[in-house]
């Protein structure tokens, strides 16, 4: 038999997780990730075709009907999925008329979908606009990132901006920039819909004293995407630490020359031409 269990996709959102518990992300059971499968993913496995129950969404999640999503359960520890993925993951696949999803595979001890799906699944139908090939979204809660909605405005030009100039990677990275949301309650149909209206532009939005969303092609993508925004948000931790008084940095024809050599195109409100 060939279980989904051993799945590439199952062993790939189980290393993430451990990666990002690692980094200090995912404090107790915070974070969670979804990937999205389609019909051809989940063909060869012969323990997906039975609904071990259905679970209502809240929301119309219509525009994805028919597709699967392998997601971390609520109140589960990123910690402990890397030793027991049948009880912390679940393969799911949204319904023909978009208000439940049907349980095919994991949470095997009574788990459910993690508390902010809302979010995930309404950022997966934005992303799918822009981006065919999108399949992931991750939330985890990194420390610098955290840190800088305290002390920047909540101006996305203006943190774009900051962490752009913080390494060279940064806008080779995520070009497009970061959306911002106001500070709201997790877990709610509302920030999911604040988060998704971003997601049309942009794939990394910080959630203001708490955390970040990043999305992309593969689980790797989405993860390297919060990394490398993270690693700009600490490298800016420290230069405040050691008094915060930058005597050069990457200047914006510096950015320019960075966008042109990469071949990517730099958001022109942040970066103007
Ligand atoms: O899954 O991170 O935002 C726990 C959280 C909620
Ligand atoms: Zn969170």
């Amino acid at each position: 038999m060939v279980s989904f269990g051993d799945s590439e996709f199952v062993k790939k959102v189980a290393s993430v997780t451990q990666a990002s518990y690692q980094h200090g992300w995912d404090e107790r059971n915070g974070g969670n990730v979804s990937l999205r499968l389609t019909d051809e993913d989940v063909a060869d496995f012969d323990d997906v075709s039975e609904v071990k129950e259905t679970l209502d969404l809240g929301f119309d999640a219509s525009a994805l009907a028919g597709s699967y999503f392998l997601v971390t359960g609520t109140g589960r520890y990123f910690r402990n999925v890397i030793d027991q993925p049948n009880l912390d993951l679940g393969l799911v696949k949204i319904t023909a008329d978009g208000q439940h999803a049907d349980l095919l595979w994991g949470y095997e001890d009574g788990a459910k979908p993690t508390s902010e799906f809302p979010s995930h699944l309404m950022s997966h139908i934005e992303r799918l606009k822009v981006d065919p090939s999108h399949r992931v979204v991750m939330h985890c809660h990194p420390t610098n990132v955290i840190a800088l909605s305290f002390t920047q405005d909540l101006d996305e030009r203006e943190i774009t901006r900051l962490l752009w100039k913080m390494q060279a990677e940064s806008l080779v990275v995520f070009p497009e920039g970061i959306g911002i949301i106001p500070y709201m309650t997790p877990g709610t149909n509302e920030i999911g819909a604040a988060t998704s209206q971003k997601m049309a532009d942009f794939r990394t939005v910080i959630w203001p004293h708490h955390g970040i969303f990043g999305t992309g092609a593969d689980v790797d993508e989405a993860f390297g995407l919060i990394e490398t925004v993270e690693k700009a948000a600490t490298i800016y931790s420290q230069i405040c630490a050691q008094g915060g008084n930058i005597k050069q940095e990457i200047t914006d024809d510096q950015l320019r020359q960075l966008a042109d050599a990469f071949g990517v195109t730099a958001n022109p409100e942040y970066l103007p031409e």
